[in-house]
């Protein structure tokens, strides 16, 4: 009999259980004797600046695999230094077991871009194509990709395993914030994360206002990172005028547009993962998703607590009927930091630093003129909210 071993490619920046359940069920389903992991030393589609060393990546890998006999790790990639392309990786795999049959493992997202990758048909002659959907739209996706890629000559098999949707990007973050990864990374990987503060990249922080920072820096364009910035001072200057925790309204102030740059997929995916169902006005406007999706990303990838921290921040973009003053501060924060320039700014200045019912006012009857104008339908706690203060 040959040997079946499929080849399992990504950054594993960090390996995750998501990962091994994927890889495990695979070996299972396709009866492989292994998958063996490769982390990639420079990803060819995405070079990312701050990808955790190679080395660490590939020890990560072999701490997760140690326990499962179908799992091992290949440092090929990572020893070979330049660009990694699959093509080569696979004739390095074939050189190295002449006689195995080859499968190649990709996650969707990859797997449907699969056409266009260098030396496709030579990838398609050595390894047969496997790809797991996520849900039932990338099922359907995939299975009418592996039809186009098998007219191409290629062997694909799209398995319908359950994926455990886990972010490496988010458990950065959360060891970044020095959070528990617990049920995310197997225990070892979280040890190792630790020992060495992979995510903390030597740096030690003052506080965790700072990990916030970085944490923002890393999600939001240069802008919008500036704003928020603007936003957090703003709104700790209005706290301590209004009598409020002016550090809580800095930090709400900060978070309060988190996923204000992250795409409608990602946050969809979130709104799914916490059971939230979004109501008629909000499916048609994604421009009000960052709102809520950001309060539960602080609540539970960052695990702040505090509903003085998460109210403000769920309805920043909104308001809401009985609107608290830590909401208040937040929602005037947001229209009056220093970066906004709209035209009636400097009237909306005025009425903050002297009233701030009259400031809610004007900011509402702003926004729903506005609304109104370009024939967008304005969301019932808008509308709520406008109500109160009129
Ligand atoms: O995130 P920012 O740009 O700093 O500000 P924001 O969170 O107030 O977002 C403003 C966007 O949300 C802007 O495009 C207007 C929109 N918006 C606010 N209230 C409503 C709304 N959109 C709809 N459709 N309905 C609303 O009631
Ligand atoms: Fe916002
Ligand atoms: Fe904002």
């Amino acid at each position: 009999m040959h040997e079946r071993i499929a080849l399992f490619g990504g950054t594993f920046d960090p390996i995750h259980n998501g990962h091994v359940q994927l890889a495990r069920e695979f070996a299972a389903r396709l009866s492989l004797d292994r998958v063996l992991f490769m982390p990639t030393f420079v990803p060819p589609h995405k070079v990312k600046p701050d990808l955790a060393p190679a080395v660490d990546r590939v020890a990560m890998c072999r701490l997760a695999c140690e326990p499962y006999a179908e799992l091992a790790v290949s440092d090929l990639e990572i020893n070979r230094r330049g660009a990694s392309f699959t093509v080569f990786t696979l004739e390095a795999l074939k050189r190295q077991y002449p006689d195995a049959e080859l499968f190649l493992l990709t996650g969707a997202d990859m797997f449907l871009t699969l056409g266009t990758w260098y030396r496709f048909a030579d990838i398609a002659a050595m390894a047969t194509l496997c790809a797991a959907p996520r849900d039932k739209v990338t099922a359907d996706l995939l299975v009418e990709h592996a039809k186009q890629l098998e007219q191409q000559g290629a062997r694909c098999v799209v398995e319908a395993i359950p994926i455990v949707e886990i972010s490496s990007t988010e458990i950065r973050e959360k060891a970044t914030a020095g959070k528990s990864l617990e049920g995310l990374v197997p225990h070892a990987v979280e040890e190792y994360i630790n020992q060495k503060q992979l995510y903390t990249a030597n740096k030690t922080y003052r506080n965790t206002e700072e990990q916030y920072v970085d944490i923002l820096r890393g999600r939001l364009t240069p802008k919008r990172f500036h704003h928020s910035l603007e936003v957090a001072k703003q709104a700790r200057h209005l706290a301590k005028k209004y009598g409020t925790n002016p550090e809580k309204a800095y930090t709400a102030g900060l978070l309060h547009d988190i996923l204000k740059d992250t795409d409608d997929d990602s946050q969809l995916q979130i709104f799914k993962e916490f059971d939230i169902l979004l109501d008629a006005v909000e499916k048609q406007a994604p421009k009000l998703w960052h709102a809520r999706s950001g309060a539960v990303f602080l609540e539970h990838i960052l695990g702040i607590g505090d509903t003085e921290i998460l109210e403000p921040v769920r309805y920043h973009t909104t308001g809401r009927a009985g609107m608290t003053m830590p909401d208040i501060v937040l929602y005037l924060a947001d229209f009056t930091s220093a970066d906004r320039d709209y035209p009636d700014v400097e009237i909306m200045r005025d009425l903050t630093e002297k009233d701030w019912r009259a400031a809610m006012q004007y900011a509402l009857a702003y926004t729903v003129r506005d609304l109104k104008e370009q024939q967008r339908p304005v969301h019932p706690d808008t509308l709520a909210c406008y109500r109160e203060f009129e």
